[in-house]
């Protein structure tokens, strides 16, 4: 921020050609987003969700169990920036979620593991690190008093679990940890799956879920998934403010998670794979076909600069 604003200064005395201080405020502006993205909460009277920041654009959630305050990791890639969470709010951390194998997910599980003591890590494919759970579809388990239940959505990785989180008797949204399968306004590559698989992971399974549950995806792609669904959706009402706000709040260093299934709905053209105007789009009529098309097409897109 300090070297931010002499630049700026420098700009406004003229001291730099226009061309290079215009290039310069935007490298510095970039370097400056990205280490300021700070850890942000999410507060309930029956679970808190601590948004942590990692690598360039991941996500891992602390998920603290307010009546017994018990917490669990999701895809504790940093190990240390777990620590440092579970300190401050002096937690006890027992369990590790791992959405799927890859290393900006699974990478810090064996750190972890070796930081504190007596951890069960849970995950859906054997070449998560230090898995001791290993689990399937609907598969259920306990965080204190919150339950948690494994989807398993293979497409993204053939292995691939989304974790839902309730609490009994709450009137307040539960929580789906959805790592990359499904994105705030996009979803996963199909890196081990099919259309067909996508399809079943985010209609028949992460569709049918509450429409008011809280949506906590891996990474930070929600600008870049909704140019593409503009792209897609040009005259979408639900796109256009989803993308305003989005850039707001990025610019601030704020995270643009969570979402609610019901806004994916109105917005996400993955989820949208029903819809006449997404498959006209790409000249098909049914979902599936679309499905695979969108995918298809995205994998190639070039993101517009604004
Ligand atoms: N397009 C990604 C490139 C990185 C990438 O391939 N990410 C994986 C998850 S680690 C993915 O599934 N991305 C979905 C997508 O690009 O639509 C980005 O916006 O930075
Ligand atoms: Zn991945
Ligand atoms: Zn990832």
């Amino acid at each position: 921020p300090a070297m931010y604003r002499s630049l700026a200064s420098a700009c406004a005395l003229g001291v730099l050609g226009a061309a290079a201080c215009k290039l310069a405020l935007a490298q510095a502006r970039a370097a400056c987003l990205h280490s300021s993205r700070r850890a942000s909460l999410v507060a309930q009277a029956d679970m808190k969700v601590e948004l942590l920041p990692a690598l360039t654009d991941n996500y891992m959630y602390l998920l603290i169990d307010e009546e017994t305050r018990e917490a669990a990791i999701v895809d504790p890639v940093e190990p240390q920036k777990v620590v440092d969470a579970i300190k401050k709010h002096r937690v006890k951390l027992t369990t590790v979620l791992t959405t799927h194998h890859h290393w900006d997910h699974a990478g810090g599980n064996e750190k972890l593991v070796k930081l504190v003591s007596g951890l069960k890590v849970y995950g859906g494919d054997d070449r998560v690190g230090a898995l001791s759970q290993k689990v399937t579809h609907y598969n259920t388990f306990k965080v204190g008093s919150l339950n948690v239940k494994c989807l398993f959505t293979p497409c993204h990785t053939s292995g691939h679990i989304c974790y839902f989180v309730t609490k009994d008797g709450s009137t307040e949204p539960p929580a789906v940890f959805t790592g990359d399968t499904l994105f705030v306004a996009g979803c996963g590559k199909f890196f081990e799956g099919t259309a067909d698989e996508m399809y079943k992971a985010l209609i028949d399974v992460l569709g049918k879920l509450p429409p008011e549950t809280r949506v906590y995806c891996g990474h930070e792609y929600t600008i870049n998934n909704l140019k593409f669904a503009q792209h897609v959706e040009p005259k979408n009402e639900a796109i256009r403010k989803k993308l305003a706000w989005a850039k707001e709040v990025y610019n601030k260093g704020e995270p643009t998670i969570p979402s609610t299934m019901a806004e994916e709905f109105t917005y996400n053209p993955f989820m949208r794979v029903r819809e006449k105007a997404v498959q006209e789009h790409v000249g098909k009529s049914d979902p599936i076909p679309t499905m695979a098309s969108l995918r298809k097409e995205k994998d190639g897109f070039r993101v517009p600069k604004d």
